[in-house]
């Protein structure tokens, strides 16, 4: 009898037929993309922490992918799965890039897009989408991260002006934006600021020694009396639901995202052990092999279920934020399993930047605490279990 094929890590239980053929197209488009222009130069991105930000940020622009789910001002407005299938791709070369992309989009566009005044939209969304324009997103402090109600970062009224005063830390795009979304508080509440980074006052200095994200730009941003007009402060939003809200976005392109830096692993795993030589035999032929290739393979399925679930349901309009803590937690927790185990099976060839399996491990430690720790998110689905907040 001939040996049956091998399965393709994503087609065992043939998820895709639950796409749309636009939603694939869209899929293979990035696919291509990231074959092609990414995935050759990652390694060397990673290893030297350097990489053409803003190049590809206008390739992104180019194929509609920088606010890719928001309506109008120049976003594609796809669905919200196809954005997620986008992420996915994006990560399968590198959680950096996607993280590129989902800041942009979900996290600064999002803000202004949501909470903008229609003159702050038409003069930031436009270029943004074009990727002629970057954008970061500043919500965390150095001393408030899982609390950022806590923030210490303000904003005093002057005559009509604001005055800006504080700190931001750990900003993806950080010192590459042209464009920060600032939370602060004021008398009011915390409320969001657009803010030019060419503005006086302003500076971002990039976090050099990461042993994670190596091809993503994070910074620390310092606000020193920032004079913003009173046409700077988002008008649509009060308080902390207005970063939250824009944390949703970005969550959901991550639930999808690290599917694919999962898959990549999976992929490369199941490679290297079919033509990796040990006792005369492919370390593929030993069952201890076969039950972690199983595993992972099990595990990706149900992630990607799981998203393309929750898809349907944000397109729909009916995603709430529990359930987005219900797919970052799954995904991610997951995804880094995935990709350990994957190191496991390429045993010292794992821990080099020859293969992608540590590079997508190390990546995910940061995906595992931004937006959210697995810690935030288990507590947040506790507390729509229990109906008690156990934050404080
Ligand atoms: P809590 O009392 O629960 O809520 C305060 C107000 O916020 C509202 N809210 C939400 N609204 C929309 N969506 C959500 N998910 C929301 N969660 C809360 C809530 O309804 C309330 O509104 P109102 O009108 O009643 O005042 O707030 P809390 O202080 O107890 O905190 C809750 C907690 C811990 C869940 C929250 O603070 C949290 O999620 N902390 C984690 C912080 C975080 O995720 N930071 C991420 C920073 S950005 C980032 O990491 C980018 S990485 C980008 C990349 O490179 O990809
Ligand atoms: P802490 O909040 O100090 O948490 C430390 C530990 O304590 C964690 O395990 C946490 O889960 C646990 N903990 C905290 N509170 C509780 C509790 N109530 N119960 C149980 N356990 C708890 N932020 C932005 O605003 N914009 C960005 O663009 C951005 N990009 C980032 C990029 C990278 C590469 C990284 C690493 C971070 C980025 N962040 C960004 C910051 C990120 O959101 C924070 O790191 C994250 O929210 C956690 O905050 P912290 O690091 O201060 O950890």
């Amino acid at each position: 009898m001939s040996e049956p094929q091998p399965q393709s890590a994503l087609d065992l239980i043939d998820a895709d037929s639950l796409l749309s053929d636009e939603e694939r197209d869209i899929r293979d488009t990035v696919r291509a993309f990231v074959l092609s222009e990414i995935k050759p130069n990652i390694a060397n991105w990673f290893e030297t922490g350097d990489f053409p930000a803003r190049d590809l940020a206008k390739r992104f622009g180019e194929m509609g992918l920088l606010g890719m789910h928001l309506e109008g001002y120049g976003c594609a407005g796809t669905s919200a799965t196809a954005y997620g299938l986008a992420a996915l791709e994006l990560e399968a070369a590198d959680s950096g890039i996607r993280s590129l992309v989902s800041v942009q989009g979900s996290l600064a566009m999002f803000a202004i897009w949501k909470f903008g005044s229609e003159e702050q939209k038409n003069e930031w969304l436009p270029k943004m989408a074009d990727g002629d324009a970057i954008g970061c997103f500043g919500l965390t402090e150095a001393d408030f991260g899982s609390n950022p109600q806590g923030m210490l970062t303000n904003a005093k009224r002057s005559g009509d002006d604001w005055i800006l005063n504080g700190s931001k830390m750990w900003i993806t795009n950080g010192s590459i934006a042209d464009v920060a979304v600032v939370w602060a508080q004021t008398e009011d509440g915390i409320r969001g600021f657009v803010v030019p980074t060419n503005s006086p006052g302003f500076s971002a200095t990039a976090i050099k020694s990461k042993l994670s994200l190596r091809a993503s730009v994070t910074s620390e941003l310092v606000f020193s009396d920032v004079r913003l007009p009173a046409s700077a402060v988002l008008p649509n939003v009060t308080g902390l639901k207005g970063p939250m809200s824009c944390l949703n976005e970005a969550r959901f392109g991550i639930l999808f995202g690290v599917i694919g830096a999962a898959r990549d692993c999976l992929e490369v795993a199941t490679d290297y052990a079919r033509s990796r030589i040990q006792f005369d035999r492919p370390i593929a032929a030993f069952q201890l092999t076969q039950e972690k290739l199983t595993n992972m393979a099990l595990e990706l399925q149900k992630s990607y279920l799981l998203a393309i679930h929750f898809g349907r349901l944000k397109d729909a309009k009916k995603l709430r934020p529990e359930q987005i803590s219900v797919g970052k937690l799954n995904n991610v927790r997951e995804a880094i399993e995935i990709a350990r185990t994957a190191r496991t099976i390429l045993g010292a060839n794992g821990v080099t930047l020859e293969y992608s399996v540590m590079r997508h491990a190390n990546n995910l430690e940061s995906v595992l605490t931004y937006e959210g720790t697995s810690e935030i998110h288990l507590l947040t689905i506790g507390r729509a279990l229990t109906g008690i907040s156990a934050f404080r």
